[in-house]
């Protein structure tokens, strides 16, 4: 296990969205099918995270494996040894790190994220779980039990990583010991998976807010979740909310319609985005891209739900048990290396 780590997770809170395939899923099938000797790849569903916001506890168990399934539809091979899947927890070294973490890190950075603000954003402060002001806290301990250097997360989770960064170093520098791996800086890992910027697929309804799964009862004609039928997708991307500019352009301030659309594009057709606007810049009719963006969509979940309704949850579930019999093994060291520098164990 010295390959340098590649670490990946979805939330089981819900089905998972275009949103979560375009800057999540996709760039680590793409890495693996790039580089698939050379790292490590930690996937897993982080179902402690999945319920920082209320969910249906009946369901949490079968939505953690099905949204496994999310990534070996898109196409990640279970049979690689390098590559483990899990659930978080299934590892319980994970929540006790957590803890840990907890005590080194402050009220007020806490404070300052943005996720925690919009997620919060409306609700009586009653209703609003302190395990979600301290998701960046156990989406820390994910990171650095294993020593993941690459996080290849969504623009939204730009500032958790940052934290974990600056968490890591506050420790190594408290103890004056490398106890923690750094992952790499957000433009690092930008430039990793290939991309100029962050990505952040927005709503196709309220192009100024992210596509984001929780939010699909309010906004479903908004969201595109993978489990939508193709037909439904392809009629959200036909009435997704454009501009009266009346003219294609990229532009995120302007024209956050469009270019979401041309995000959607490129992405699916694992296209430049450059190339993708020399292609459509400065065409007038809105209907004909949009049916360009619709039909690609519609084609990938047509693909992705045929691979994932015959995937063998048997297999799935031997990779499973299997991975986090090995990691257990792993944590449990790398935390007890932890519990002896703060002066836990001997
Ligand atoms: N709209 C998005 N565009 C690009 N990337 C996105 N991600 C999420 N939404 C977008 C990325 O998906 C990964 C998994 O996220 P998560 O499920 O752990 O939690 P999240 O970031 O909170 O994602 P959602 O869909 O917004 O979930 P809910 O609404 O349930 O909280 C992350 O890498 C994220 O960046």
């Amino acid at each position: 296990m010295s390959r340098e780590i590649i670490l990946n997770g979805i939330r089981s809170n819900e089905t998972p969205t275009l949103g979560n395939y375009i800057g999540s899923i996709l760039p680590v099938v793409k890495l693996q099918n790039n580089y698939i000797d050379k790292y490590q790849y930690n996937l897993f569903i982080p179902d402690i995270l999945s319920f920082t916001t209320p969910v249906n506890h009946q369901d949490l168990y079968l939505n953690t494996i099905q949204n496994l399934k999310y990534y070996i539809a898109a196409g990640i091979d279970i049979n690689y040894d390098n590559i483990f899947i899990y659930r978080q927890s299934y590892i319980p070294a994970l929540s006790e790190l957590a803890v840990i973490f907890c005590n080194f890190s402050s009220f007020g950075e806490m404070s300052r994220m943005i996720q925690f603000k919009e997620k919060s954003q409306g609700k009586e402060k009653e209703t609003i779980s302190v395990g979600l002001f301290t998701y960046p806290i156990l989406m820390a301990a994910d990171i650095l039990l294993y020593g993941a250097t690459y996080v290849p997360v969504g623009d939204d989770q730009r500032q958790h990583l940052e934290f974990t960064r600056d968490l890591a170093m506050r420790i190594n520098n408290r103890f004056n010991a490398d106890l923690f791996k750094v992952p790499y800086e957000w433009q690092d890992q930008i430039k990793f998976v290939g991309h100029q910027t962050g990505l952040r697929i927005k709503s196709l309804k309220n192009p100024d807010k992210k596509m984001s799964k929780s939010n699909f009862k309010n906004d479903p004609n908004g969201i595109i979740l993978l489990s939508d039928k193709p037909e439904d997708a392809y009629k959200k991307i036909m009435t997704a909310t454009t501009d009266s500019l009346g003219i294609i352009d990229y532009n995120p301030v302007n024209q956050p319609g469009i270019t979401n659309l041309i995000n959607i594009l490129a992405n699916l057709i694992d296209e430049p985005i450059e190339k993708v606007i020399t292609i459509w810049k400065g065409k007038k009719n809105y209907n004909e891209f949009k049916t360009a963006v619709a039909d690609e969509v519609r084609i990938f979940l047509e693909n992705y739900q045929k691979t994932l309704n015959n995937i063998d949850e048997s297999d799935l579930m031997r990779k499973i048990e299997s991975s986090e019999y090995l990691l257990r093994d792993v944590a449990t060291q790398n935390l007890y290396k932890i519990q002896q520098i703060i002066g836990l164990r001997p």
